[in-house]
């Protein structure tokens, strides 16, 4: 299912289980990490929610946008990365070098995403992988400049997608979600993991016989 572009969509890819076991680590970890409606640099609030996983998470405020090891308003580091969600970066990006971020999105009813690109990431090599769980979205990508024409999708519970190659630097957004279209989230809506490399890749080794 990979176009020309380099986007994969894998529908329904999660079993309803491993969808049920990951928003209750996503629960879990809220209670340590609390989901927060961030700022943008030109001081609006987000209409989505974020939290963390993993060593690094995305932030915005006043300053800017960049990633950082700890959670803006408990100072804590982020809740570590789920073993499954390990696992599905090893399987479809890179078994060598892990995600080292997780970025986690709460739509309740409203929320949207205007069209953005993913780039405070230092090496765009590196796919973005992202998990969809309860409602629906409405989802649009374009292409790499923001007059580029878009196609817009709808993104289910349990689809994964894969942004690699020039997908990885198109536009894309959420329109809106589809409220009431699944029972997985309690209190309705929908969450959203993208798993990223956010800092530049370790050093390959020297291999000793070549020094
Ligand atoms: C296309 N999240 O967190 S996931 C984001 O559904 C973000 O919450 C959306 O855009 C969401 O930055 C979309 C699918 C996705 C993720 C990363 C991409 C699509 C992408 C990076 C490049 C191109
Ligand atoms: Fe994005």
């Amino acid at each position: 299912m990979r176009d020309e572009s380099g986007f994969t969509l894998l529908p329904g890819h999660l079993s309803p289980e491993d969808q049920a076991r990951l928003v209750a680590c996503v629960l879990d970890a809220a209670r340590d990490a609390p989901f927060h409606a961030q700022v943008t640099p030109g001081g609006k609030a987000m209409s989505v929610e974020t939290t963390g996983l993993g060593p690094l998470s995305w932030v915005s405020d006043r300053l800017g946008y960049r990633y950082e090891p700890r959670h803006p308003l408990t100072g804590r580091p982020w809740p570590p990365m789920p073993p499954l969600l390990e696992a599905l970066w090893a399987d479809h990006v890179d078994p060598a070098v892990p995600a080292d971020a997780g970025l986690v999105n709460l739509y309740r009813p409203g929320a949207r995403m205007g069209l953005h690109r993913d780039e405070d990431e230092a090496d765009f090599t590196f796919p973005v992988l992202s998990i969809s769980l309860g409602d629906t979205a409405l989802f649009r990508i374009g292409g790499l400049t923001r007059k580029a024409p878009t196609r817009s999708l709808r993104l289910a519970s349990g689809d994964v997608c894969l942004l690699a190659g020039e997908s990885r630097l198109a536009y894309h957004g959420v329109d809106r979600i589809i409220p009431g279209s699944s029972r997985l989230v309690p209190g309705g809506g929908r969450i959203n993991i993208t798993l990223r490399r956010a800092a530049p890749p370790p050093p390959l080794a020297t291999p000793v016989l070549s020094r």
